[in-house]
């Protein structure tokens, strides 16, 4: 069968929307073709030593920036840019949004991590770009606002990633699904291979830095407590990539929970709310799993900052429910046992 590739993808999506304008579709075509020059690029760096190793750069989070970082930066504004569709970004790598002067009459705006686990780079573990569309609430015509950027994470009209590792491929949605393209190198195009990507409800894998254990809330150490716990089971296999994309795209898969909390060195989480949570809530929620900052549905939060951070716990519908449920449960790891049995695992396909 001849596979469809991302761009007849879209156009094939579009055609169920008479409405529907070709703007957004446009504007995912670019995303593509951005991060299939990432792609390049990061091919490259285990050769060139020029682009391999530290800019010598803090970026405005205070870390260490790689030069592939402000590469993979700069290709994504330049596409979205050239994109006509776009009137503004924002990402981990600028201080502010970029209001685009010779696009004010474009109807969204872009936010994106370029290159989410960059540290990874120099020792060939899979990074990824993951980017947020919004449409614009400030007049077209004029520049875009902060407020085109600081929207609820419901209000997304599109988000997805690109996982840069073994093979590469692009998973996103538009609010109908989470479907997957990889990219074939021979044709240089992203083909659809994983169509209709759905969770499964439960697994026996979770991902967190047990390395924070001791700083995490009460909930948090009940249950990987109970992910540890053989009494009763085997244990779980833990799973810690280091790399946000990476973890997250094994469990959207598979199966599992992502975890970050606050922790000692991350007060507020660490992981970015508007270009990293956001974008994984929405997918994660097109595909039957949860996303929560432990009180309250990620999509919901309010954000005050563009780079503001959020505690994260993401995956399986039923990890995550349990992991909320042991907020209010005070019992001994026996009884805590019995009561996630009973409460969750009473499903039989576990
Ligand atoms: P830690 C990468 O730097 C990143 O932002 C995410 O991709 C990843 O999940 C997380 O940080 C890893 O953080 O503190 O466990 O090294």
């Amino acid at each position: 069968m001849r596979v469809i590739t991302f761009d007849e993808f879209i156009a094939i999506n579009q055609e169920k929307h008479p409405e529907a304008t070709g703007e957004l579709s446009g504007l995912l075509r670019d995303i593509g073709l951005a991060s299939k020059i990432v792609n390049r690029d990061l091919s490259k760096a285990g050769l060139v030593d020029a682009i391999l190793g530290d800019a010598n750069e803090i970026n405005v989070q205070g870390e260490e920036v790689k030069k592939l970082d402000i590469i993979a930066n700069e290709v994504l504004k330049k596409c979205l840019q050239n994109s006509g569709q776009c009137c503004g970004i924002a990402s981990e790598e600028e201080e502010d949004f970029v209001a685009f002067k010779n696009r004010k009459k474009a109807k969204y705006v872009v936010l994106f991590d370029p290159l989410d686990g960059s540290s990874n780079i120099d020792v060939i573990a899979p990074v990824g770009t993951i980017f947020s569309v919004f449409e614009r609430v400030s007049k077209a015509g004029e520049l875009c606002t902060l407020e085109d950027f600081l929207q609820t994470g419901e209000k997304q009209v599109a988000a997805g990633y690109v996982i840069y590792g073994s093979s590469t491929m692009l998973v996103y949605t538009t609010g109908e699904g989470v479907n997957g393209f990889t990219l074939d190198p021979t044709i240089g195009e992203f083909c659809l291979s994983h169509p209709d990507i759905k969770t499964p409800a439960s697994a026996k894998t979770y991902s967190v830095n047990q390395g924070n254990y001791h700083s995490f809330p009460e909930n948090v150490k009940k249950f990987v407590d109970y992910c540890q716990d053989t009494t009763d089971k085997k244990a779980f296999s833990l799973r810690y990539i280091g790399s946000m994309v990476a973890d997250f795209h094994r469990n959207l898969l598979k199966g599992g929970i992502f975890m970050y909390p606050a922790t000692k060195d991350s007060p507020k989480g660490k992981l970015r709310l508007m270009y990293e949570c956001n974008p994984m809530a929405f997918l994660q929620e097109q595909a039957d799993g949860k996303a929560t900052n432990g009180t309250q549905r990620i999509l919901e939060i309010v954000p005050t900052k563009l780079h503001q951070r959020t505690a994260v716990y993401i995956g399986s519908k039923k990890f995550v429910e349990m992991l909320v449920g042991f907020n209010n449960v005070t019992i001994n790891p026996v009884e805590l046992f019995d009561f996630v049995k009973n409460k969750i695992f009473s499903n039989p396909i576990l």
